[in-house]
């Protein structure tokens, strides 16, 4: 995905200036909590301004179809429900399949970790109970071009991501979405996926994209888990791996009912420094992907020191909720220098807020968690989701959920 003209090399990172996420608009330092609650809308305002679009709220109906509850899966290690939640309006109608599995040893409601997976539930697990997506995936005819992870939506097939048996084992559930559910990842002017739900009016240039779609819909799987007795939805840990990790931060930014929030490899658009320019820009991702973000962003193409906010600010409009930034050593494109600078410019935004924040100032070495509210890890390998990336999210989560 890189071109000739992408940077690699530190030394010629562009001098920068970051905006500061604890001064209004207009100029005012925010001082005191209150203050930062109004500081914190004017951040959002401006992300969805310019950025990812504005995200829609409910559905003029929803509801829950609970279409399978196994309570002797993976050999009875977990509960394996999966529900189908409904969308209407506007005069369209779409759902979207929650596959949830909770662990039958833990008593009591379970905390919970939920993402968003790239290739259909089905693939998180060699499990046949699981049933088997029949949305559009990467690679069929009308992305135009056969993509290499069309192989991958074989059952199980991503299952190296998703450590299920140590998840439960560990005393969390899991719940998981298939984004093609909610948008099929390709430009086709958002005709497709939950977009027809809501009148579309771009007058504005911010319309939400493909990654506003994905974001809403992991908000609507909390409306489900607020339902259920058997999920303890006040513990709930967003995760999301590249793509799907940018869309982590934005939906749990926007919605404070996520707990706690993870980004593995989110890279550009995601936890990295746009103004770095390191690996992936702002040019490339929206030539590349050009219904990610919305309209407006496109502006700031080669101009990422015009925008009024940068990565740190995402983050920091979490606070002062946990979150998890994570780097892989090989994933350049992603920039992980600039993911661990983002982390450590929102931690004045958690102080504030009597939280401590990310515990270092210097970027750690190879599996050298630091955890303070903001927690980070760069570790060996590449562009990926590992155990050792799932256990140090557990570690994370236990130390917040009190377990
Ligand atoms: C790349 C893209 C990244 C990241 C990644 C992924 O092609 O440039 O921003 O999103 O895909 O999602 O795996």
């Amino acid at each position: 995905m890189g071109t000739q003209t992408t940077n690699y090399d530190e030394a010629r990172v562009p001098a920068y200036g970051l905006p500061d996420p604890l001064i209004f608009n207009d100029g005012t330092p925010v001082t005191t909590a209150e203050a930062w609650e109004a500081r914190r809308r004017e951040i959002l305002a401006l992300f969805e301004h310019f950025m990812y679009g504005i995200i829609p709220g409910l559905p003029a109906h929803q509801s829950f179809e609970v279409t399978s509850v196994d309570e002797t899966a993976l050999h009875g290690q977990a509960t394996r429900k999966q529900v189908t939640v409904h969308f209407e309006d506007n005069g369209a109608a779409e759902s979207m399949d929650l596959l949830i599995y909770l662990p039958n040893a833990s008593p009591g409601p379970a905390p919970l970790f939920v993402g968003l997976n790239f290739m259909g539930n089905h693939t998180i697990q060699v499990d046949p109970g699981i049933t088997l997506s029949t949305r559009w995936v990467w690679g069929t005819p009308e992305m135009g071009v056969v993509d290499h992870r069309a192989t991958g939506a074989a059952r199980g097939g991503a299952a190296s991501r998703w450590p299920v048996a140590r998840i439960l084992e560990r005393g969390y559930g899991l719940a998981t979405i298939y984004c093609g559910d909610l948008d099929p990842d390709f430009d086709d002017g958002f005709q497709n996926g939950v977009h027809p739900l809501f009148p579309r009016n771009d007058t504005n240039g911010d319309a939400w994209g493909t990654l506003g779609a994905w974001a809403w819909g992991l908000q609507r799987a909390l409306d489900y888990f607020e339902t259920d007795d058997d999920i303890d939805a006040a513990r709930v840990a967003l995760m999301g791996h590249s793509r799907l990790g940018k869309t982590a931060l934005w939906a749990g930014a926007t919605d404070p009912r996520f707990a706690l929030v993870i980004s593995n490899n989110s890279g550009c658009g995601g936890a990295a420094l746009s103004r770095r320019r390191f690996g992936e820009t702002v040019r490339a991702i929206n030539n590349n992907f050009p219904h990610w973000f919305c309209s407006n962003f496109k502006q700031y193409n080669d101009r990422e020191d015009a925008l009024s906010v940068d990565q740190h600010m995402l983050i920091a409009s979490i606070a002062p909720r946990p979150v998890y930034v994570a780097s892989a050593e090989e994933d350049v494109w992603s920039d992980p220098r600039g993911e661990f600078l983002a982390a450590k410019h929102a931690s004045p935004v958690y102080r504030l807020l009597g939280a401590e924040g990310l515990p270092v100032d210097t970027m750690p070495g190879l599996e050298q968690p630091a955890m303070g509210t903001i927690g980070y890890h760069i570790r060996p390998g590449k562009h990926d989701v590992t155990l050792y990336d799932w256990e140090r999210y557990m570690d994370f989560a236990d130390h917040h959920f009190g377990k």
